[in-house]
């Protein structure tokens, strides 16, 4: 059974549920939710490295005994733990606990006391008033209980890129089996790096459809067949995701990529330029009458039409086609341009890995330079560094630099933004870093006056020339925080400061369209990994296609340059009012 990261991450996170009901050890109920954590955001393939017998890298927080379940479960697709749990307590115990308010002490009592075991029978219990009865409850937890159950209901489920990315690969490799199938690529919000993908939209060359349609049928993770044809299969995974399959003659195969590429809005306008130049477009081909133009390739179509091939990633009628039209579209960066990272995170602060390994691992992603920057002190959780431990890390930092070859560690810290706009460290400390990233890490729910009041206040530090994850959200987990951007975006400009793609995959932030308005405003991106570990650096293709869809290319984008026209830009003089 083909298992995937997201399989594992979901596996752990429920042993993490069912342990956490049953009242177990709290630092274990830990370690399993940071697993899952890890697993889920990791790009690297966790099942098809112990498949082919090679050692699983060093993650954060993951022993012996928890690497011990990750081989358990590629090898069998199971965790005999989990299993156990299982059967002592019932899925829908657990399935309470992702409503809010909830906790485990109070599920806990709603299973014992009421017995309810499911979601509706937890409304219905809700709305006979029996919930209220309970100690610790009353007749308004009641009334937010069914509240948050409507709500869960109605939530459509839309999944991280990286994770949907991880189905999409197990899935394409399944496809890539059937008998008689020529080109499979996955198409949809996927292949246009939208930070969350509602459901898989996969696309199969083939003269018979229906082999490969069965072939997705047999797929062992299928859990319920919703549709199935000569030409398209629509199956939903165990994990509830929906898959959509696509079956065409390889010389339509271009034009279905486009279609079901999309974006719908996209498509709709490329439909509309056909009819205007006397075509007819569909998933088949470009016709003219009963005559196919063109099919078989993107760029064949885009072509006839009168047009430059257009990257997935700008696929949203968001001004492509008039620029296509104009012979404008921007040269979108790639990873390969990508020099330097000016983000990282060591075991001197939350990060798991030493400096010299996260420069090795830096150096093994293809990059030249690395500013390493830990947290400040106000950020104890992450057992920031106060000015004494960040002049200790500079020596370190010199030091191993003179170790290494081929790459080069910058100096720097990630510093704490405080209430009133002002850093969590003194000028002094500051003073001989290579790089000072200002973050946000506190106050979210400021008002968007007072928020944007206090973020100008860092910008104007005459260090500070990176803003870290501008927004602060968290994909599905924090909403952004409410600040100007576009006040932010001039005055990172007017002031030198880059404004970061922070490019792990729960971020993306920036997001698509601030990219787009910072381009726009003349402002620079930094597009920085935030790596906490040595495999993080992978996240930066996930920045990649953020950038992209903001229109981003390689001249927006500060670390694309040498380490010396970097130097140069960290060095110069700001020009700010303090
Ligand atoms: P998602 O799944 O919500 O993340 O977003 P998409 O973009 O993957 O949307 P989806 O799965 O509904 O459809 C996949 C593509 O198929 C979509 O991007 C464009 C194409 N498509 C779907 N429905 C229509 C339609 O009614 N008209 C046109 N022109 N294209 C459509
Ligand atoms: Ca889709
Ligand atoms: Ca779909």
């Amino acid at each position: 059974m083909p298992k995937t990261n997201a399989d594992l991450a979901a596996a752990f996170e429920q042993t993490a549920d069912l342990l956490e009901l049953q009242q177990a050890n709290p630092f274990r109920v830990r370690a399993y939710r940071n697993a899952a954590r890890v697993v889920g955001e990791l790009k690297l393939d966790l099942v098809s490295l112990v498949e082919q017998g090679k050692p699983l890298p060093r993650l954060p927080g993951i022993g012996a005994d928890l690497a011990g379940k990750i081989e358990e479960f590629a090898r069998t697709g199971h965790l005999a733990l989990l299993d156990r749990l299982r059967k002592q307590i019932p899925s829908g115990v657990a399935e309470m606990l992702q409503l809010p308010g909830l906790g485990p002490k109070r599920v806990r009592a709603l299973y014992e006391e009421l017995h309810v075991t499911t979601l509706r029978e937890l409304a219905r219990a809700a709305r006979d008033g029996r919930v209220r009865e309970l100690p610790g409850f009353g007749a308004k937890t009641e009334q937010r209980i069914l509240e948050a159950i409507e709500a869960h209901a109605g939530k459509p489920q839309r999944l991280k890129l990286v994770t949907a990315a991880q189905y999409a690969r197990a899935l394409l490799g399944w496809l890539r089996k059937a008998p008689g199938v020529g080109e499979v690529a996955a198409a949809g919000s996927l292949r246009r790096s939208r930070e969350t993908v509602g459901d898989l939209d996969l696309l199969a060359a083939a003269d018979d459809g229906a082999t490969v349609c069965q072939h997705l049928l047999a797929y062992p993770d299928v859990a319920e067949v919703r549709a199935s044809g000569d030409t398209r299969a629509t199956v939903v995974l165990a994990s509830g995701l929906q898959v959509d399959l696509r079956v065409v003659p390889p010389g339509s195969f271009g034009a279905a990529l486009m279609y079901f590429t999309g974006s719908k809005a996209h498509n709709i306008r490329l439909r509309t330029l056909a009819i205007e130049r006397g075509f007819k477009l569909n998933e088949y081909g470009l016709f003219e009458g009963r005559k196919l133009v063109a099919g078989a390739s993107e760029a064949q179509v885009y072509r006839a039409l009168g047009l430059p091939w257009i990257a997935p990633e700008l696929r949203e009628d968001r001004g492509e086609i008039e620029a296509a039209l104009k012979g404008k579209l921007p040269v979108l960066i790639e990873r390969a341009d990508l020099a330097g990272d000016l983000h990282a995170h060591t075991n001197w602060s939350d990060g798991t890995a030493s400096i010299e390994a996260m420069a090795r691992a830096a150096q093994a992603h293809g990059l030249s330079y690395l500013a390493i920057s830990d947290h400040s002190r106000r950020l104890t959780v992450a057992h920031g560094l106060d000015p004494q431990r960040l002049a200790k890390q500079c020596a370190e930092v010199e030091a191993v630099n003179r170790k290494l070859d081929g790459i080069t560690l910058l100096t720097g810290i990630e510093v704490d933004v405080l209430d009133d706009g002002s850093l969590d460290l003194p000028d002094s400390a500051l003073e001989p870093l290579d790089v000072v990233i200002a973050a946000v890490h506190s106050k979210f729910d400021l008002s968007r006056a007072a928020q944007t009041r206090r973020i100008l206040a860092a910008l104007e530090h005459p260090k500070v020339k990176i803003l870290a994850h501008p927004v602060g959200r968290l994909i599905d987990r924090r909403d952004p925080y409410d600040v100007d951007m576009l006040a932010v975006i001039r005055k990172c400009r007017a002031a030198g400061v880059a404004l970061e793609l922070n490019a792990h995959p729960e971020r993306l932030d920036l997001t698509d369209t601030a990219c787009r308005m910072a381009k726009d405003e003349g402002a620079r991106v930094v597009i920085n990994s935030d790596a906490h570990a040595e495999h993080e650096f992978d996240n930066l293709d996930f920045g990649i296609g953020q950038a992209r869809r903001g229109w981003l290319e390689k001249a927006d984008v500060i670390n694309t340059r040498p380490l010396r026209e970097v130097r140069a830009w960290l060095a110069a003089a700001k020009e700010t009012t303090r």
